[in-house]
């Protein structure tokens, strides 16, 4: 794709925190399990003041409550933007699903079918023919009964489904459908293998978006995302965190943050500034920290190797890489710890607990905390450490008023 096509192309963030998000055994580890109706709204809410128009839900079918749920979103997002908002619900190709999903307000179905050899023998346990007879019965029939219908057909395992069979089943909802999905369900693709799928797909189905799912398994789910943007794929499946089954897919901030370099339109599009916030969303609500691997995360400000805290209270660039504050995160961390070296502990001892110190006294109670450190743990933090040995040394405080001091050592600018 040339630069000049790639620029006029718009990209979508398709969100299914509410849908795949659901099935993440991180929901499991912290005994979450669903997310409440309240909390839904919380986070819908932050992915709205995102710019996130496209959610995925599952479709009512899976019970109960999560389709009372789906109606209640859907009538509390209308009442958050004047956007329009795709709400779209996760169907297999069944009449029920379809309708149902209908019913509670979805304008739009991620319809799915899978019809790798594993599938056709275990799971649908139709036959390629079987599958596209009724993938093109029922896509074609309800796109002749809802003219207008958002409609986006998915191959599940589309990187264990030999091509051809692919082509067959695409063939047959190609005429009816918006978009088509090319799920990597089990995080078999590499970079190459995303670029070569979705040029075979571009030339084959001109007419049609196409949108990508990529699973974690191996780590990979990020890199194939830019693969496929920089290949011609309008939709991102993303999720906060990237929660989904297993080890997830890329998360929506990773996403945005990512195609940012190459697509600085996106800052017009999302409101970029609430990618931390959402994060830190999550956080309050599963009760755990937002994911060191997070790209928008504060742990990819904080900085615990002597070296490294040195060269940033001279200069945060040297470590600090890339713009995270047009992401939200506003402050950065250098942690007291083992590692630290004097320049950070004469900084501490000097500026956040206001000792009358000086350079040498500092180096000196260095040398004594590093030869101390099998002391720190749970019961001991570094900073008390430090105070007990600059303590003992007869070291006092500034006679200043006291401020209270915070556990870490936050905003150096
Ligand atoms: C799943 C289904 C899916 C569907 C993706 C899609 C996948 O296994 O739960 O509808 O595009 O990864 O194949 O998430």
């Amino acid at each position: 794709m040339s630069n000049g096509q790639a620029q006029n192309r718009r990209i979508e963030i398709v969100d299914t925190t509410f849908r795949d998000g659901q099935q993440s055994p991180l929901l499991f580890d912290t005994e979450k399990y669903r997310f409440t109706l309240e909390e839904k709204k919380l986070l819908l809410a932050g992915l709205i003041e995102l710019g996130v128009t496209h959610i995925e839900f599952f479709s009512p079918v899976v019970g109960m409550a999560e389709e009372q749920d789906v109606r209640e979103l859907i009538a509390y997002a209308k009442t958050l933007t004047e956007r329009e908002l795709l709400f779209l619900a996760h169907c297999r190709c069944h009449p029920d699903d379809i309708q149902r999903s209908l019913e509670v307000g979805c304008n739009g179905l991620n319809l799915y079918l899978g019809v790798s050899p594993l599938a056709q023998q275990h799971n649908a346990q139709k036959s390629l023919e079987e599958a596209v007879a009724l993938a093109s019965e029922v896509i074609g029939s309800t796109r002749e009964r809802h003219p207008g219908l958002y409609l986006r057909f998915s191959a599940e395992d589309a990187f264990r489904t030999p091509k051809e069979d692919l082509f067959r089943l695409y063939d047959a909802v190609y005429p009816y459908v918006n978009t088509l999905g090319m799920p990597d369900t089990v995080g078999m693709a590499e970079p190459e293998d995303v670029t070569a799928l979705v040029c075979a797909l571009r030339e084959r189905y001109p007419e049609v978006s196409l949108e990508c799912h990529f699973h974690n398994d191996r780590g990979l789910a990020l890199a194939n995302v830019l693969a496929a943007v920089r290949s011609g794929v309008r939709y991102v499946d993303a999720s906060i965190w990237g929660l989904a089954e297993r080890s997830g897919i890329p998360s929506v901030t990773g996403v945005l943050f990512n195609l940012f370099k190459h697509h600085p339109e996106l800052a017009r599009q999302y409101n970029l500034s609430q990618c931390y916030p959402l994060n830190v969303l999550m956080a309050s609500i599963l009760g755990t920290l937002v994911p060191y691997t997070e790209p928008v995360s504060l742990t990819n400000r904080t900085h615990t190797a002597g070296v490294h805290q040195k060269a940033v209270l001279n200069e945060k660039k040297v470590y600090e890489a890339h713009n995270l504050h047009d992401f939200g995160v506003d402050k950065n961390q250098l942690l007291l710890g083992p590692l630290s070296g004097w320049n950070l502990i004469y900084y501490y001892l000097k500026e956040v607990e206001a000792l009358e110190i000086t350079k040498e006294q500092a180096k000196e109670i260095t040398q004594e905390f590093k030869g101390r450190t099998h002391e720190i743990g749970r019961s001991k933090k570094p900073e008390e450490l430090l105070l007990e040995i600059a303590t003992a040394r007869g070291i006092r405080k500034h006679p200043m008023p006291e401020e209270v001091p915070t556990a870490r050592l936050e905003n150096l600018d």
